[in-house]
């Protein structure tokens, strides 16, 4: 019986350490971060535990949740939650809870802490982040708050992971199960009760009335009316409910912590972040903060990167080379060295760019910082229709537009959660980032301002330009929606931290891994069809083309390899792909595109960072002379075929840049979008609207600097 799979939830306030004791009782690797509201899903993870009494293994199943500070849910990852562990009829519903309180907020934890008890589970508590009281004069009596709870209450320090033994010893101790409870419906309100516990069916009196307190979170229209019914007949609210029961709880906690706590002062870390604070949210100085990270930030990404993009880019190229030389001539030879391993070089030579960015974006959610971002932001963004909450959505969503879009749950206001939802996708992700390297790196000089660098100036525009176009798309959509919700901004700031260089390190590795495979994998079919495409054509025009420029006159007038290069530059136009490409050339003539952009328009509608592979094989395929030379070259000598002027003139690569900084080219982003909000129309007008915004930016560029 003791074999089978125990399900454990760890349930606590938001930012009180769940994902961290999650990773250190799993060994895995969930996001963790330093501002409230970084799990929105939740997540398990299976494992085995000694249990010492009785010498047995157990298969235990965790579950990381969203935080919460109670079980009154105002948002959709605090309904998570809340569903959790109330519905018995999900899959992993819990058999026990662990209850994780963060030490230097034990009042407030405590109020959640309660609640669960009255649920009936066995719980433990957790009490984390127990250096930060070590390191104050605070002294936890955790044996007393035990007996005063009826649980086993283990310190822990999830970041060092201390405790965790102890931790798991005490999820099979006698003492869980044997909870007191807190709440006695049956007293406060007897007929009340009864009749709430008849109606939902539930044996427990708590559970019957905090599903009265929460109806107008079901869905059964029957059960809900009758529960308006019942309450209306008592004099009751769902708010009347909830707040008189959180004051006869926080009544319960003064007296329990004044047995347990011996001396509250301030612990140094609070003092420190209010110094902190006193700078990094200052109306003025917070927002010249601000902007100088941003700048040091970009910066970096362009000029730490570009050594070793340098040697990724030449590696792949001698690679080519000596595949080339190795395999016998032919299509599989071609398709290898000519599609495949251009395509992933192309891509791959951003990884350093990549590792920087998210290396930051992890320092700055690890630190603290990001909720100091929301406060600094919310007076500006509510200009825009959107708030303080919003901050989190924007910034993740210039590392990727998918779990930015996620992180939208903690908004509480629907209107103001859509309008994010909307807009988060036209932040600078980094998957365009490799589109705008290789164009800048085309048509930008190498210029230096002091210690600025003009590319570095132009990439940051670019993001400033995708921010721009997200808070000005807000303010259109504002009037378009319509809301009577009240809009507030409340987010707590946590202290700050040391980022940890493991988690620094590890959110590094994971999304240059996840970058890889995904981008590998489209990559590598990508280039293997498009080669497909671009190196056979219809009819008998190939033969004709090679028939033509085999001809010793026509070989003698040009010269053998001038003969051959238009010889496959011919082919690759006659091509499936080149024709594909000539059909587009109307709509994206006007904003000074070839045909061969066309063909890496349409590869890249899956994800934006196809581009550069695509470019890679086309360019690949394209021109036998000028083997040896990297990508960027290749493209800055390209000529248009008529007027044998160049290609990538600095108008048509900034109309090009900026084409993909507003298009929805990503398939993840329009899945994710559907997902959320659960309409089809919200991804499809977004992919309408984006395109649109693409096209005109991409005209008016073209236009005004040609
Ligand atoms: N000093 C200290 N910091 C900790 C401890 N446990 C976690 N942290 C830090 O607290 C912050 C929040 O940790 P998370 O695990 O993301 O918190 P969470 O409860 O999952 O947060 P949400 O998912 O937002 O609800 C991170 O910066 C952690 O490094 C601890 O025991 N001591
Ligand atoms: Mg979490």
């Amino acid at each position: 019986m003791k074999k089978e799979l125990l399900n454990i939830a760890l349930v606590g306030n938001p930012n009180s350490g769940k994902s961290t004791l999650f990773n250190a009782l799993t060994g895995l690797n969930q996001k963790t971060g330093n501002f409230p509201g970084v799990t929105v899903e939740k997540h398990s993870g299976r494992v085995r535990i000694f249990n010492p009494r009785t010498s047995e293994r157990h298969n235990v199943n965790f579950i990381d949740l969203p935080g919460t500070y109670c079980l009154f849910p105002k948002s959709l990852d605090e309904l998570e939650t809340y569903k959790a562990i109330t519905d018995r009829n999900n899959d992993e519903y819990p058999d026990k809870i662990i209850v994780v309180a963060d030490a230097s907020n034990l009042k407030r934890s405590l109020l959640l802490c309660l609640q669960v008890l009255d649920l009936g589970i066995p719980t433990v508590l957790a009490v984390n982040m127990i250096d930060l009281l070590e390191r104050s004069n605070l002294k936890l009596d955790t044996v007393r708050l035990a007996a005063e709870l009826g649980i086993p209450v283990i310190p822990v320090n999830s970041r060092d992971r201390k405790g965790i033994l102890e931790l798991k010893q005490a999820l099979f101790q006698e003492q869980v199960g044997e909870a007191r409870l807190f709440e006695k419906p049956e007293q406060e309100y007897p007929e009340l009760t009864e009749e709430l516990k008849q109606h939902t069916g539930s044996v427990n009196a708590y559970q019957a009335v905090l599903k009265a307190a929460n109806y107008d979170l079901l869905s059964g229209e029957s059960e809900v009316e009758g529960l308006k019914q019942i309450l209306r007949k008592h004099g009751k609210t769902p708010f009347s409910l909830q707040s008189e029961e959180s004051l006869r709880r926080y009544r319960m906690i003064e007296t329990i912590l004044d047995n347990c706590i011996n001396q509250v002062t301030i612990t140094r870390a609070l003092d420190f972040t209010m110094k902190l604070d006193a700078v990094f949210t200052h109306p003025f100085w917070g927002f010249i903060i601000f902007l100088s990270v941003l700048f040091v930030v970009f910066q970096s990404v362009f000029s730490w990167a570009e050594l070793p993009m340098d040697w990724i880019d030449n590696g792949f190229l001698m690679l080519s080379e000596q595949v080339s030389a190795l395999l016998p001539a032919g299509a599989v030879n071609d398709l290898i060295t000519q599609g495949i391993l251009p395509g992933l070089g192309g891509i791959f030579m951003f990884i350093p760019q990549i590792a920087i960015l998210f290396a930051f974006i992890a320092m700055l959610e690890d630190s603290g910082y990001m909720a100091r971002v929301s406060f600094i932001m919310d007076r500006l963004l509510r200009k825009f229709g959107i708030n303080g909450r919003s901050v989190i959505p924007l910034i993740s969503g210039v590392a990727c537009a998918v779990p930015a879009i996620m992180s939208a749950r903690t908004i509480k206001n629907r209107k103001e959660r859509l309008l994010t939802i909307f807009v988060t996708p036209l932040m600078s992700c980094s998957a365009r980032l490799p589109v705008y390297t290789l164009l800048i790196a085309i048509a930008v000089p190498d210029q230096e301002f002091g210690f600025m660098n003009l590319k570095g100036i132009i990439m940051m525009g670019l993001y400033l330009i995708g921010f721009i176009a997200a808070i000005g798309t807000s303010w259109v959509m504002k009037w378009l929606i319509k809301s009577k919700e009240r809009s507030y901004f409340i987010m707590e700031m946590p202290v700050y931290r040391m980022p940890q260089l493991r988690v620094v390190g590890l959110t590094m590795v994971e999304k240059v891994k996840v970058f890889i495979r995904d981008a590998g994998k489209i990559i590598v079919a990508i280039s293997i069809v498009l080669w497909g495409l671009s190196s056979y054509g219809p009819g008998d025009r190939f033969s004709k083309i090679e028939a033509h420029y085999s001809d010793a006159e026509v070989v003698n007038e040009l010269g053998e390899q001038e003969a051959a290069r238009r010889m496959s530059s011919e082919k690759l136009r006659n091509s499936y792909a080149g024709i594909m490409g000539k059909q587009l050339e109307p709509v994206i003539a006007p904003l000074g595109f070839d045909w061969k952009i066309g063909i890496a328009l349409v590869t890249s509608f899956a994800a934006r960072e196809v581009f550069v592979g695509t470019m890679a094989t086309i360019y690949g395929a394209d021109g036998e002379d000028e083997t040896g030379a990297t990508l960027k070259a290749r493209m800055r000598n390209d000529k248009h075929d008529g007027s044998g002027l160049p290609v990538f003139t600095i108008a048509a690569s900034m109309a090009l840049i900026l084409f993909y900084a507003f298009a929805m080219q990503c398939m993840s982003t329009i899945a994710v979008v559907y997902r959320e909000t659960g309409s089809r129309l919200w991804p499809v007008i977004q992919f309408v609207y984006m395109g649109a915004l693409a096209w005109l930016a991409a005209f008016a560029a073209y236009t005004f600097l040609s």
